[in-house]
């Protein structure tokens, strides 16, 4: 019997509920549906008949009917926003009784931008850990769209998501090569959410071949604000484990200068086969210790999958605790700081040379001393403010 089919009963884990929201976040939400997630309730939320028609999904949410007439947001927030308002009472009710509630969605677009800070605040109202998994948008999609993502950040914050991991698509395009189509990249972002969302709905199922408490997951990611970081690599063959880490710490999310000292909470997930020798999660949590030698604390889980066959995949989530700074644990005590305000570039989705990507092969347009062929979140360090 696989882990996948043993039977769990009500009181097992905390009720999770994933909502996709808008056309990118049901594409992905419809990766977790084939992927056979069993942990979690999925619903697919969106201001578009016609996208909510052909999914798959067994519970759908249209909001905002008298809105939008069932033709999307077209790309609008405040129509998207307006939408949720306007349903308010549905969402609450498809919340109702879940602990843990992921929001999926691709920031950029109206419904996702307008409608997932509504679903957010209703779930972080109702008590439940309310995520965000999200791609950004690429910067060809023009300026309008990443003002509207960047904004969606925001106020996701203010309406109470306690985590946001933010999947900047310029740099999983990177990670594809200069020829990678936009539906690749999408695909990409797709799978890379549907995997993360998954992890973290598994890692504390009773299915896990090493599992950690709700209450550790929980207290990782509640009110971290802005401050996550998430990676994925994978391996195949003789050396799939080795070749899982170099892959894991090439992942073009892990190009962040000061992720290596900011650290608050790790948490370090290995997938694979059902005979996986044990030992590798030993050498899992050393090698990420050494790579982040300041971290607090480490959460280590398993899960295994027949239809791996050799291959490994880690996956590595993080995020920083603003009140209290991460000292390094050979360090004596200090006296007690003060309450730090949340400082963006802690965990903020810039690189090194703000990773000009798609125009790597071009002259900079450099306009007061600002490279312009590089979107704004990446060169201003997501000029969040959280407050
Ligand atoms: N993962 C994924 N992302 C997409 C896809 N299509 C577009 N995107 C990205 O997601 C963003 C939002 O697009 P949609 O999901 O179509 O927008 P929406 O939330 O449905 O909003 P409206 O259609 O304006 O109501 C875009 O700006 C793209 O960056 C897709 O097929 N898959
Ligand atoms: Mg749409």
């Amino acid at each position: 019997m696989s882990q996948a089919d043993i039977p769990l009963t009500a009181t097992d884990i905390p009720r999770i509920k994933i909502v996709g929201v808008g056309a990118a976040g049901i594409a992905a939400l419809s990766r977790l549906h084939a992927s056979g997630l069993k942990e979690a309730q999925l619903c697919a939320l969106d201001t578009d008949a016609t996208a909510l028609a052909l999914s798959h999904i067994p519970e759908k949410l249209m909001i905002g009917q008298n809105v939008t007439r069932g033709l999307s947001a077209g790309g609008e927030a405040d129509v998207g926003r307006r939408a949720a308002e306007a349903d308010r009472e549905r969402i609450a009710q498809a919340l109702e009784g879940f602990k843990f509630v992921f929001i999926i969605a691709g920031l950029g677009g109206g419904t996702a931008c307008g409608a997932s800070p509504v679903v957010a605040q209703i779930a972080s109202q109702s008590g439940a850990l309310t995520v965000v998994f999200a791609s950004m948008p690429f910067m060809v999609e023009g300026a309008r769209r990443h003002r509207q993502s960047e904004e969606a950040l925001k106020v996701l914050r203010l309406c109470g998501a306690d985590s946001i991991f933010a999947l900047p698509g310029d740099l999983l395009m990177q990670s594809l090569g200069a020829d990678a189509t936009a539906p690749e990249v999408f695909q990409l972002a797709g799978q890379w959410i549907c995997r993360a969302v998954g992890a973290l709905c598994r890692s504390f199922s009773p299915r896990a071949a090493a599992m950690v408490d709700f209450g550790s997951v929980q207290k990782m990611l509640v009110g971290k604000a802005g401050k996550t970081l998430f990676s994925i690599g994978r391996g195949e063959g003789k050396d799939a484990f080795d070749e899982a880490l170099t892959n894991l710490m090439d992942c073009p999310l892990m190009r962040i200068p000061q992720a290596t000292s900011h650290t608050g909470t790790l948490m370090v997930y290995l997938c694979a086969r059902p005979d996986f020798d044990i030992s590798l999660l030993n050498k899992l949590s050393a090698f990420i210790a050494e790579k982040f030698p300041f971290h607090a604390t480490m959460l280590v889980c398993a899960y295994t999958y027949e239809s791996l066959g050799d291959a490994v995949e880690v996956y590595l989530f993080g995020t920083g605790d603003a009140a209290k700074p991460v000292k390094a644990p050979t360090e004596p005590p200090r006296e007690p700081t003060k309450k730090q305000p949340v400082s963006q570039e802690e965990f903020g989705f810039v690189s090194t040379q703000a990773q000009r990507g798609y125009f790597d092969g071009t002259q900079p347009t450099l306009r007061n001393g600002e490279d312009l062929d590089v979107p704004t979140y990446l060169r201003r360090n997501l000029k969040i403010v959280l407050n």
